[in-house]
């Protein structure tokens, strides 16, 4: 290359430079402020109160009421007393959040979220992605799971407190059928956040990439600190998105507490869900922006902003309103 040439090349380099990247604009899947007095089943499916979680039937929808979502957990059941605790479950009805690309590389859910224990141990609080489905050949359970967790222990709150700040449990489950902790089917941190107190309402943020998860919690000055982050065990199927609370056996030691037991009198406690929200993002690789470079350069045009926002392909994989069928007991989360 020339003097000359070399001198073009240069300048056209530091026009693509100076041109603004295609702008990335995320597209809401899902968003619940829980502003009205009911849960919206238009977005969502109660879970089958036959269903027992731990020690707990998942027989409670939850309270909608001032701007929240608030999911009760009970000791005393009326219906079956002293044998079960109640908590409380309700499940996407799109269950196909999924980071396809392009367009779509990156699925974030956020959650404004807020535990008020009462002073009770062994209860959980939790927001994920999740799905399941038969496989007769894998696993005790019969059933090959992915999952992306933020859970909430009141143990971690209550039973031990830790000053310099709560942990929330993240974790995520590949192809998952019982290969607890290998940190090839699930992988689990349970970090300690100085200034967290999920007492307090917080925002939490897991984003999901097909390569890989990360989860954010928003510091009090607005700042997205990374918690976690794995490239193992990563989900590849679409999950629906998960609200609830229960109570854990000894099973899983982490959330369980002894003095957690069905029956009366009644001790309740209460994970409070201001809003949640399901959004997909478009994420450009380094190869998309060298070819949106390159056509800058060899089109002398401006790229064209993408337009609108991307709609998810195929929409949901069941939208029928089937509410006897879609909850599968769930493998206890740890
Ligand atoms: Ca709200
Ligand atoms: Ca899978």
């Amino acid at each position: 290359m020339n003097g000359s040439a070399r001198c073009a090349a240069l300048l056209c380099l530091s026009w693509v430079l100076s041109l603004p990247v295609p702008e990335a604009s995320a597209t809401v899947l899902l968003e619940d402020g829980f502003d009205g007095t009911g849960v919206d089943m238009d977005k969502w499916c109660l879970a089958d109160p036959g269903m027992v979680h731990g020690q707990s039937r998942m027989g409670l929808p939850p309270v909608i009421h001032d701007g929240m979502a608030t999911f009760e957990h009970h000791t005393y059941d009326p219906e079956n007393p002293g044998l079960f605790c109640l908590g409380s479950e309700i499940r996407s009805r799109r269950r196909d959040f999924y980071p396809d690309g392009p367009g779509r590389e990156v699925i974030e859910i956020e959650v404004r979220t807020r535990f008020r224990t009462q002073g009770i141990g062994g209860v959980v609080g939790a927001a994920f992605l999740y799905m399941d489905e038969p496989d007769s050949t894998c696993c005790p359970q019969g059933l090959v799971s992915d999952e992306i967790d933020m859970e909430f222990l009141s143990n971690q709150i209550v039973v031990f407190p830790d000053h310099v700040g709560h942990h929330p449990v993240l974790a995520a489950y590949g192809d998952f059928c019982g290969q607890w902790y290998d940190g090839v089917h699930h992988w689990f941190t349970n970090p300690t956040v100085p200034g967290l107190n999920l007492q307090e309402f917080n925002i939490f943020k897991l984003r999901w990439r097909l390569d890989s998860v990360e989860w954010f919690w928003q510091s009090p000055d607005g700042t997205d600190v990374l918690l976690a982050a794995t490239v193992n065990a990563v989900p590849d199927d679409p999950m629906a998105l998960y609200l609830n609370t229960w109570a854990s056996d000894d099973y899983w030691p982490l959330a369980w507490q002894r003095d957690m037991r069905p029956g009366s009198p009644d001790r309740a406690c209460y994970f409070d869900v201001d809003y949640v929200r399901a959004s997909c993002i478009p994420e450009p690789s380094a190869t998309a922006l060298v070819l949106w470079a390159t056509s800058c350069l060899v089109g002398h045009r401006h790229p064209k902003r993408r337009n609108g926002r991307t709609r998810s392909q195929g929409g949901s994989l069941d939208d029928q309103p089937n509410d006897n069928q879609e909850l599968r007991y769930r493998v206890p989360s740890r």
